[in-house]
């Protein structure tokens, strides 16, 4: 059963079918990282799907994989990827939904070769880039985007807002001190 079939069912709260993430990352060995995209897209009970390919070795499968995702209604996109990372920059040209683009740290220049290839997209096909690692980001955005056309995803989101807030709050409480 994939994630998309999961959130179909009552628990958390499911979503109209058509609004939906697809992940994508180029090699399997970025999944541990890209998988807090996918964590905080199932804490705001959006489903997504989770998947590996590659620009560079299998761009038959990455349009494959892309065109499929945009025509059973992938909402948004969103692509991780190290080293030379052309993949969200590719996604972004083959759909017209956003695209999140993620810079892994991997290779001899961990992350930044990554972050200068996804961040500087031509104009026309823009990449929506976080930071060097920054999938959880990636997540939240890819949530707040949907939650521009859902009320109730809206009012979780700023639900989660206040719980982190509070959390803070508690981190303060945890080392406070005053000596005047
Ligand atoms: C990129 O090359 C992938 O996104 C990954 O971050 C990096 C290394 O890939 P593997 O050699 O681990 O498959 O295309």
């Amino acid at each position: 059963m994939t994630k998309t079939e999961d959130a179909q069912s009552p628990a958390p709260r499911p979503l109209p079918a058509a609004r939906w993430v697809l992940i994508v990352m180029g090699s399997d060995s970025d999944a541990d990282v890209m998988s807090q995209a996918a964590a905080a897209l199932d804490e705001a009970g959006v489903p997504y799907e989770f998947t590996v390919a590659s620009a560079h070795r299998s761009p038959e499968r990455t349009r494959r994989v892309i065109t499929e995702a945009e025509a059973n209604g992938a909402a948004v996109f969103i692509a991780g990827a190290g080293m030379a990372a052309h993949l969200p920059g590719v996604v972004a040209s083959l759909t017209t939904k956003p695209v999140i683009g993620v810079p892994l740290a991997s290779g001899a220049l961990q992350g930044v070769d990554a972050l200068y290839a996804i961040v500087q997209m031509p104009p026309g096909i823009p990449v929506a880039t976080v930071a060097i690692g920054g999938a959880r980001n990636a997540g939240v955005l890819a949530a707040q985007i949907i939650a521009t056309s859902d009320a109730a995803l809206s009012t979780r989101l700023k639900e989660q807002r206040t719980a982190m807030a509070d959390a803070v709050a508690a981190k303060s409480k945890k080392v406070e001190k005053s000596t005047r």
